[in-house]
């Protein structure tokens, strides 16, 4: 007889359906990080999402948990009121660049600096992506986007915002790590880095844990799925060194 062992199976609280998400895109990747977080948690049935505005707005399309949809940028400011409300519900957001660092800067701020209890996965795809590509604060020198046609210029448009860094000197954030969808180790490294940031919250630790993902967007980079994995590796990560900026273990 033969024997046949399970080495697969399907992330329960990801929905089965088609993707929206261009070929190579990242955010179906963070999706799936985050789902099998939920799943080796066991935390499904208390854990709500915020959806955010950008590629990734319908989110709550796969991912099988309860999530709310928010207007741009204030996704830290509703988690705020749904744990100190939910105290026992696992609240996270899901936050691209442009929403949390440029739309929302104000709000993640504040929610890190006031120590907030929940969980933020940011993806850094240097972009709008949604909108057409246009330069988002975290868009690297040099980088054509819809808005920068000669090249992203530091005298024009400033440097790209090192949120990680920002958020790491605040005593309220209490876990601060980037990692970057840019290769299977990498993905690995990333896995860990968003079970880690949801078992703090279910954990009870006092403090705001954000993980930023570097994610590819290969529509508004120009380049092939395979490239734009490359050019995080090369030139991404030069801006935004990937590792662990902070982790500290503090209880209310
Ligand atoms: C108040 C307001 N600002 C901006 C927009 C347009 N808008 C919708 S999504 C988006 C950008 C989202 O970019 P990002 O968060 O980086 O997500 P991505 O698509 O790159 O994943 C913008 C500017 C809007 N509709 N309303
Ligand atoms: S435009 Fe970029 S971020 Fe949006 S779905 Fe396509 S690859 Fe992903
Ligand atoms: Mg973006």
């Amino acid at each position: 007889m033969i024997q046949v062992k399970a080495v697969f199976k399907r992330t329960q609280s990801l929905k089965n359906c088609p993707t929206h998400y261009c070929p190579g895109c990242g955010h179906g990747i963070a999706h799936r990080l985050i789902a099998e977080t939920i799943d080796e948690l066991g935390i499904r049935d208390r854990t709500i999402g915020i959806a955010p505005v950008g590629c990734a707005v319908l989110a709550y399309n796969y991912l099988d948990v309860d999530m709310v949809e928010v207007a741009h940028g204030r996704a830290p400011a509703v988690a705020t009121g749904m744990k100190r409300t939910n105290p026992d519900k696992i609240i996270f957001s899901y936050q691209g660049d442009g929403d949390l660092a440029a739309i929302g800067t104000a709000e993640i701020i504040h929610a890190a600096h006031r120590g907030e209890q929940i969980t933020v996965i940011f993806i850094n795809n240097a972009v709008f992506g949604m909108t057409g590509g246009q330069m988002a604060p975290t868009t690297v020198l040099g980088q054509v986007t819809a808005t920068t046609q000669q090249g992203r210029d530091a005298h024009n448009q400033g440097y790209p915002l090192q949120i990680c860094e920002l958020l790491a000197v605040l005593p309220g954030a209490i876990y601060v790590e980037r990692c970057a969808l840019s290769n299977v180790a990498r993905i690995r490294q990333a896995k860990k880095a968003v079970k880690h940031a949801f078992e703090l919250q279910a954990a009870g630790a006092a403090g705001l844990a954000l993980v930023e993902l570097l994610s590819p967007c290969p529509t508004y980079w120009h380049t092939t799925p395979a490239k734009a994995m490359e050019w995080i590796e090369t030139e991404m990560t030069k801006v935004f060194p990937l590792g662990c900026l902070k982790n500290v273990t503090r209880t209310p």
